[in-house]
């Protein structure tokens, strides 16, 4: 037996043949190294850029000078049966209470129709891309929404009410913003005074005969 039957076959394949250029064993290992460490590399940098790109133009949503002392409820405003964002924003103004200061403040208002501070937001933003469907303004920064077992126009289709700061309240329609009722022209006798977590209760209170309660 000669020298080549004696090899297995994994030193027969580096040996070669007259037709092919007999290839080192250590030197096939390192371009092995070498190439996973290239086609690594490349798709971590794939990957580093498409994740950097949806964080910074997709899924962000700035709002200059803004603050928020609001919940967030989700719920499918615009149909498309995706979850929707519903949240209230203030001036950051209010919050530390630089808002006094500001002498144009009264006619700001005044042209809003809304008594002062007149600074709270309420948005409608859509879930998967965050584009705002829709706003309005209130008297103050909205702490809470009541969004569940509630249809104040009896369309059949759930409504909100939101709560806040120097007694806001305001009953609206989450699918287009549209406001049924607030309280945006009383002034509040006590700026501490405000409402948290307004309850739904399965009473008729005026005998109207006329309440939902899903
Ligand atoms: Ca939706
Ligand atoms: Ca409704």
């Amino acid at each position: 037996m000669n020298e080549y039957n004696k090899m297995d076959d994994e030193e027969k394949f580096f040996i070669g043949s007259e037709r092919f250029r007999p290839l080192n064993k250590n030197r096939f290992a390192a371009y092995c190294v070498i190439l996973s460490l290239l086609i690594t590399s490349i798709l971590c940098i794939i990957i580093v850029f498409q994740t950097s790109k949806k964080i910074t133009s997709e899924y962000s949503l700035w709002f200059p000078l803004q603050g928020s002392e609001s919940c967030i409820r989700l719920m499918d405003i615009n149909g498309d049966g995706l979850d929707d964002v519903i949240v209230a924003l203030t001036e950051v103004t209010t919050i530390t209470n630089q808002i006094k200061k500001d002498k144009n403040r009264e006619k700001y208002c005044q042209s809003l129709n809304i008594e002062e501070p007149c600074s709270g937001t309420v948005y409608g933003i859509r879930g998967y891309d965050f584009t705002i469907l829709w706003s309005f303004r209130v008297k103050q920064s909205i702490f809470e929404f009541v969004c569940n077992g509630i249809d104040i126009n009896n369309d059949g289709y759930q409504d909100c009410i939101g709560s806040g700061r120097e007694a806001t309240l305001v009953a609206f329609d989450p699918r287009n913003g549209k406001i049924f009722w607030n309280n945006n022209k009383i002034k509040s006798r006590r700026l501490l005074w405000n409402f948290y977590n307004p309850l739904l209760l399965p009473i008729d209170v005026d005998h109207d005969n006329n309440f939902t309660w899903w």
